[in-house]
C-alpha cells in the first residue's frame, strides 16, 4: 500500500490535515514535506476550505526532520532547509484562512517550528514543545528564531533553544505559546469547534487581519496604521461586511459566506 504521510479530511468548511508516520513520531521526510505543501495549495484555492486544522497522528504531533532519512553525509542542509521546511512555513503564514495546530503531543525540531507557524494553537495536556536542534548539534530553524522570541521573549527564547527542554503545554500556555490546553480525549473536539467558528467567520478580513499583523510586526506605527487603512477598502468591498452591518441593524447573528 502506498504511503499516505498527510492525511486529508474536509468537513463544513474545515480542513484537518494529519501528519501521519506514528511509527516515527511523524518525523518530516521529504514525501510528507511534498504532500503537506501540496495540501495547503489546495487549501488555498479551494474556496469552500475556510479554515485548516493542523495535527499529527499517533502520540505525537511531529519529531522534525527525519533523521534517518536526511542527517549528516553530504547533502546540503541549507537546500534541503529550502525546498522542503521554507515552502510549507511560508504557505502556512501565507495563507489567507485560519490555520489552527491541535498540538496532540510532542512537536519538537522543525515539527515545534511547524505548530509555532500556525495562527493558534490548542494543546492537549501531554503535549510539549522541544527546540531538539541543539541536542543535534544544529541551529533553530524553519522559522523558530522568528516565532519563539515574539512570542515567549529573547530571554526564554534563548533558554528553549539553549537547553533543549521539553517545554510543557501548560507552561507553554502560561508563556502565550499555546491558545488553549485540553485533556487529549477533548483535543480534537476543541481544535474542531475553534475550527468551525472560524470556518463560519469573515474569511477574507480574517486573512487581511493575518496579512496585517504579520506585515506590522516590522512597522512603525503611522506606516502599520496605513496599511491597515488600505486593506479596509478591501474588507469593505466584501460581501461579509454588508452582511455584517446588516444583521448588526437587524439585531440578529451574521451569515458569513467567505466572500
Ligand atoms: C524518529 C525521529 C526523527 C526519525 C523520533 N527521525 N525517527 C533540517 C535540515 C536538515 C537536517 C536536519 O534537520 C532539520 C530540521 C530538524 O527538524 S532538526 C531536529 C530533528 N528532530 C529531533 O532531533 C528530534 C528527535 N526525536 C527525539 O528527540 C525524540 O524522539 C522525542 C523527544 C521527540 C520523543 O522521545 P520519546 O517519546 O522517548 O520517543 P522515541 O525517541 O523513543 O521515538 C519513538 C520512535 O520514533 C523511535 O523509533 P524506534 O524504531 O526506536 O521505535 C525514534 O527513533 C523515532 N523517531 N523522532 N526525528
Amino acid at each position: 500500500m502506498e504511503e499516505t504521510p498527510v492525511l486529508w479530511e474536509h468537513e463544513a468548511g474545515v480542513l484537518t490535515l494529519t501528519l501521519n508516520r506514528p511509527e516515527v513520531l511523524n518525523a518530516v521526510n521529504d514525501r510528507m514535506a511534498e504532500q503537506l505543501l501540496d495540501a495547503l495549495r489546495r487549501a488555498e484555492r479551494d474556496s469552500e476550505v475556510r479554515c485548516v486544522v493542523l495535527t499529527g497522528a499517533g502520540r505525537a504531533f511531529c519529531a522534525g526532520q527525519d533523521l534517518r532519512e536526511r542527517a549528516g553525509g553530504e547533502f546540503s542542509y541549507a537546500q534541503h532547509v529550502r525546498s522542503r521546511y521554507i515552502p510549507v512555513i511560508s504557505k502556512i503564514q501565507a495563507l489567507e484562512k485560519p490555520v489552527v495546530a491541535a498540538v496532540n503531543g510532542v512537536a519538537a525540531g522543525a515539527g515545534a517550528s511547524l505548530a509555532l507557524a500556525c495562527d493558534l494553537r490548542v494543546a492537549s495536556e501531554e503535549a510539549s514543545f522541544l527546540q531538539a536542534f541543539a541536542r543535534i548539534g544544529l541551529v533553530p530553524d524553519s522559522g523558530a528564531t522568528y516565532f519563539l522570541p515574539r512570542m515567549v521573549g529573547l530571554a526564554k527564547a534563548f533558554e528553549l533553544c539553549y537547553l533543549a527542554e521539553p517545554l510543557p503545554a501548560t507552561e507553554a500556555a502560561r508563556l502565550g505559546l499555546v491558545n488553549w490546553v485540553v485533556p487529549g480525549a477533548e483535543l480534537l473536539s476543541k481544535a474542531k469547534e475553534v475550527a468551525r467558528r472560524l470556518a463560519a467567520g469573515p474569511t477574507r478580513a480574517y486573512g487581511l487581519t493575518k496579512r496585517a499583523l504579520y506585515r506590522n510586526l516590522r512597522a512603525e506605527l503611522l506606516d502599520a496604521m496605513d496599511y491597515e487603512a488600505m486593506l479596509q477598502d478591501a474588507a469593505g468591498r466584501t460581501e461579509d461586511h454588508r452582511e455584517g452591518v446588516q444583521a448588526f441593524l437587524e439585531k440578529r447573528p451574521p451569515n458569513f459566506v467567505g466572500r
